[in-house]
């Protein structure tokens, strides 16, 4: 079920303008089983808004959050190195910079399979982990990491510090966007911090998906797209001081946002806010030409995968993710064009992609399969996945990258930029 947002998530105001409509695209990770094939897909509107009133980039479509993560949602932090690492440096930083300890506690919202609160147990801290889909929640405790397989809201967090759980940190990692009810998540974080405790917040950033248009990462799960404006708008709402904002290479371009009641405000926040404000970011002419850089992207691409094809090479793909759901339907790339998508996730392995029905496969088909070419859905994690893909490259296989620009990498190339 789906209905329009036609006033903005943060600051309510109505006057939205539309930046970029993607179609109707199916749920990007509602991976299909074989049984589903023949069933009727359920397609949404997906429409891209800029409030000029806080700068907030917004969906209006919003899909019922029991429907986007439900039991078999099969994204799983774990299956990224570079994310492990990421997150294992995150709190091992926060750690000694907090002095946490035995006597403190770290909440993540949105903490799916444990892959980053299993650190903080390591180091004899406690923690308690929030999510509401079941199968990564019980990963999570498998994995020895307490658990609640729930929706974070502001009654929710007045519920647990009733029971005297306040936390010394809060972490949110790709969460924020996600959730209908913005200013309940945000007034829930006030209530669970302690006075001292600091919360923690990455966040895809909304000025490299429009200058890398990164227009994939668009999908129903993300409601919101941030900018340092807006984000620090939506805090001071609910008496929270954004205090410190670091810019980092992870999914494309991300903020990590350190939150306090008390305000102890970095330069960083400034140098931001003045880049954006330069840059045009809180005004809608920022945006005016991203649909049509969108639309040439969709053209290129296509145009390079049909001249491979009619020249006779099989072309794979990797990375059943979510943001490859929304450039395989926006785009229109079929089983005409991709024989496979290989994943190393195996929840996803054996179901299909949404919209398309592209199959998805285990990685060894890159070297089983040997396909000329394999389209990189997961082009954020380029590096690692091309490091990985030795063989198949040794092989002659060659990797495209999608965005910013359609293009064939070749295995010389050190790093994708
Ligand atoms: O916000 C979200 C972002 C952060 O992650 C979530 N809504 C869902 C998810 O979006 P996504 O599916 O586009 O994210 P990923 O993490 O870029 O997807 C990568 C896919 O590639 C996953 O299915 C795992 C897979 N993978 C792999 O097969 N081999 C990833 C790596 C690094 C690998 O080596």
């Amino acid at each position: 079920m789906t209905h329009d947002t036609l006033a903005c998530r943060s600051c309510g105001d109505t006057n939205l303008a539309p930046v970029l409509f993607l179609g109707k695209t199916p749920l990007a990770d509602r991976l299909l089983t074989e049984s589903m094939l023949n069933e009727p897909e359920p397609l949404f509107p997906l429409t891209l808004h800029f409030c000029a009133q806080c700068g907030l980039v917004q969906i209006a479509e919003c899909v019922a959050p029991e429907q986007l993560f439900c039991e078999d949602y099969p994204y799983y932090s774990s299956f990224s190195a570079a994310l492990l690492k990421h997150s294992r440096d995150n709190v091992e930083e926060l750690i000694e910079q907090h002095h946490l300890n035995e006597k403190s506690l770290a909440v993540e919202l949105a903490s799916n399979d444990g892959y980053l609160l299993k650190n903080f147990v390591e180091r004899g801290i406690p923690v308690l982990g929030i999510d509401p889909a079941e199968g990564p929640a019980q990963a999570a405790r498998d994995a020895g990491v307490e658990t609640l397989c729930t929706f974070f809201t502001e009654a929710f967090a007045t519920e647990l510090v009733a029971q005297g759980r306040q936390a010394d940190v809060i972490i949110g990692n790709n969460v924020l966007a996600h959730v209908p009810d913005l200013n309940g998540f945000v007034a829930g974080i006030r209530i669970l911090l302690k006075e001292d405790g600091v919360a923690v917040i990455e966040v895809p950033y909304l000025k490299d998906l429009i200058d890398h248009c990164e227009f994939d990462t668009i999908y129903h799960e993300h409601l919101c797209y941030f900018s340092v404006t807006a984000l620090r708008s939506l805090f001071a709402r609910h008496d929270l001081s954004l205090n410190d904002v670091r810019r980092l290479p992870i999914h494309g371009g991300s903020l990590r946002l350190y939150v306090g009641h008390k305000a102890k405000v970095s330069p960083a926040v400034e140098v931001l806010l003045d880049e954006e404000r330069a840059a045009g970011v809180n005004e809608l002419r920022f945006y005016e030409d991203f649909a049509h850089r969108v639309e040439r992207i969709g053209e290129s691409l296509l145009e390079l995968l049909m001249g491979l094809k009619a020249e006779g090479k099989r072309i794979a793909a990797y990375g059943a993710a979510a943001k490859g759901a929304t450039l395989i339907n926006y785009v229109g790339i079929g089983t005409g064009l991709i024989d496979f998508v290989v994943d190393r996730n195996t929840h996803k392995q054996g179901r299909f992609m949404p919209g398309q029905h592209i199959p998805i496969l285990p990685c060894e088909a890159l070297v089983s399969e040997r396909p000329d070419y394999c389209l990189l859905l997961a082009w954020n994690f380029a590096d690692e996945i091309m490091n990985q893909q030795a063989e198949y490259l040794d092989g002659g296989g060659r990797f495209i990258v999608p965005v910013p620009t359609p293009r064939i990498i070749h295995p010389s190339v050190a790093k994708v930029d």
